[in-house]
């Protein structure tokens, strides 16, 4: 069952939200891709987010660039927990992105990551996933793993240049 719906308001915003994709195939966790916009197809933004929980969906991640309002009208409509990243465009270096998205009012939380940080919300999904499930906590702990070997790695390397 799908339990993941990566949305964004244009299929311009792929090549940056693909990141999130890519973290959920890793963990093997299913989901869907969707291009669904606050402005251009604000009823077929509001039907997604109203019926997401009831599909089965767990979390959404909703990315959006520039007058990003997608992220934030999603979360207004779904009670599930709603990811959102700042797509940069080609003005502003993705500043007006980031703020369209975090500054939410009080009683309507979106969890922001980074501008461009498509991976992280990949990886928070999968981690929000895994506080109910012991099997993909257990492959996230593993993941955690992976990068500090990495790290170790990169410090003896370095330390015998
Ligand atoms: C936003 O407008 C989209 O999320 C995208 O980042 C931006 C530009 O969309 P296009 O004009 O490339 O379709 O709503």
């Amino acid at each position: 069952m799908t339990v993941v719906g990566v949305i964004m308001g244009s299929d311009s915003d792929w090549p940056t939200m693909q990141a999130a994709a890519e973290a959920l195939r890793e963990f093997d966790v299913p989901h869907e891709v969707r291009v669904l916009s606050a402005h251009r197809t604000p009823r077929a933004m509001l039907d997604y987010a109203a019926e997401a929980a009831g599909r089965g969906l767990r979390v959404i991640i909703a990315g959006a660039g520039g007058a990003a309002h997608l992220p934030g009208m999603v979360a207004s409509a779904t009670p599930l927990p709603v990811i959102g990243v700042p797509v940069p465009l080609k003005y502003l270096d993705g500043m007006d992105s980031l703020l369209s998205i975090v500054q939410m009012p009080a009683g309507v939380p979106v969890a922001t990551v980074s501008i461009g940080g498509a991976r992280n919300a990949g990886l928070l999904a999968v981690r929000m996933l895994a506080a109910a499930d012991p099997d993909l906590r257990a492959r996230m702990e593993g993941f955690q793993r992976s990068l500090q070997d990495l790290v170790a790695q990169k410090d003896a390397a370095l330390r015998q240049a």
